[in-house]
């Protein structure tokens, strides 16, 4: 398994950066190339770097990373909206080489010292030293402009931002946008070329990725004044407990390389308390994102409710009613997984085990409730999520996402993040 792993991130090895996959995602995506760092750690460690620093390289002046980085190399019309649609060369602060305007959940310190501790080297602390001022920008970016609801969380203007696109969590929020069948008819869609439609985000959806897109990019992707002028600003458990998991991460970077981390540790308390006030609702006993143009949380209990476990300092009343709901039918969590963990709840009635994030498993997600469960010390909890990892990949290969009974391999065949993090479960 360790020889496929490798493989498939050879395979999408593309010299500097990697792929999520050749066919359906070739360009950088960013939470991906955080996950991809840590599967490089263990065979090419030099990548790791590699690829996080050519990530950064486009970031923006403001201190936003772009959730894709183009490549020029790739023909414009390879992804749907490639370059051509996000013009971030049209607006001032934004590099050389073209990029989306949006960003993605910030696990990129989270990843860049999960890394350096699991293979340290003389020169991982060099590239830690490079990197820590870009990292701090990123988190400062997400902290000030991104602080709309002014609680000292971050929101999420598209639901590309959440990484979980088309989850249940967002169908109320998106049902205020605007979907006009003609936004998408002067457009062709390029993931059902490589995908089954019937596993991936739906037209109307699509509609509407395109006009929040276009509304934001009207604005020359500026943050001033979102509130009164953009359709779906949400502050979503994971964005934000991966913010709180970074600036932790950032504490440990500060100190490898003789910074002081202190205001690290100071905002990671004051994000896990802003994580807990806002979005943990105390009748489900999980967390939900917060809607901001209604003031609600919305109801769905999906997989981003249990993510907050990654946050080393949750309070032990919410870490012990995430974990119930884990363990209830609704996700399955056990020692001896019997299913995969589940994107969404699985009694629900609009649970889609085959449509992408509405159902089917996905590794990164698995890896990351497994740390939060380390953290708190579920070990035993945790030890169930990493075998199940391995045996999803000892059936299916490197998939993009599972089918969340039976196992089967669904998306891309052969997924970079999945490979990544297949790695460092088995080298632990
Ligand atoms: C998916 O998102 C992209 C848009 O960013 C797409 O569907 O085209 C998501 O699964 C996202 O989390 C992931 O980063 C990206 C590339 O793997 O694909």
């Amino acid at each position: 398994m360790w020889g496929v792993a490798r493989a498939t991130l050879d395979g999408n090895w593309a010299g500097g950066h990697t792929v999520p996959s050749r066919t359906l995602y070739p360009h950088q995506w960013s939470w991906d190339s955080a996950f991809i760092a840590i599967g490089w750690a263990h065979i090419r460690p030099d990548r790791t770097w590699s690829e996080l620093d050519s990530l950064f390289r486009a970031q923006w002046r403001d201190g936003r990373v772009p959730h894709i980085v183009f490549n020029p190399a790739v023909a414009g019309g390879a992804y749907f909206p490639g370059p051509g649609f996000w013009s971030s060369n049209t607006v001032e602060g934004t590099p050389p080489v073209a990029t989306s305007g949006l960003v993605q959940p910030p696990v990129h310190a989270l990843a860049a010292w999960h890394a350096y501790r699991r293979v340290p080297s003389e020169a991982g602390r060099v590239a830690l030293r490079r990197l820590y001022p870009r990292l701090v920008a990123q988190q400062r970016y997400l902290a000030t402009c991104r602080d709309v609801g002014g609680a000292g969380l971050a929101s999420i203007v598209h639901p590309w931002e959440s990484g979980l696109d088309n989850s249940p969590a967002w169908d109320g929020p998106m049902s205020a946008v605007p979907a006009e069948a003609a936004v998408m008819r002067a457009y062709r869609r390029r993931d059902t070329v490589h995908a089954d439609p019937a596993h991936r985000p739906t037209d109307l959806d699509y509609a509407r990725y395109v006009t929040m897109v276009t509304a934001y990019r009207a604005g020359g992707y500026r943050d001033d004044s979102l509130a009164d002028r953009h359709p779906f600003l949400v502050e979503c458990p994971l964005f934000n407990a991966a913010m709180g998991a970074s600036e932790v991460a950032l504490a440990g970077i500060a100190e490898a390389i003789g910074v002081d981390p202190g205001p690290h540790r100071e905002r990671a308390v004051a994000i896990t308390e802003a994580v807990v006030t806002r979005l943990y609702d105390l009748d489900t006993g999980t967390f939900h994102p917060r809607d901001l143009r209604t003031g609600r949380l919305t109801p769905a209990r999906t997989v981003l409710g249990l993510t907050p476990l990654i946050l080393p300092g949750l309070p032990a009343r919410q870490v012990e009613t995430v974990l119930a709901e884990a363990r209830s039918a609704r996700f399955g969590l056990a020692a001896r997984m019997d299913r995969p963990l589940p994107s969404h709840d699985r009694t629900a009635t609009d649970f889609e085990p085959l449509r992408y994030w509405r159902g089917p498993s996905w590794m990164n997600i698995t890896w990351l409730i497994r740390l939060g469960l380390l953290r708190h010390g579920h070990d035993r909890l945790a030890a169930g999520l990493r075998s199940s990892m391995i045996d999803l990949v000892a059936a299916a290969g490197c998939h993009e996402y599972f089918h969340p009974d039976t196992g089967v391999g669904l998306g891309s065949p052969a997924f970079s993040w999945t490979a990544a993090l297949l790695l460092d479960v088995l080298a632990d």
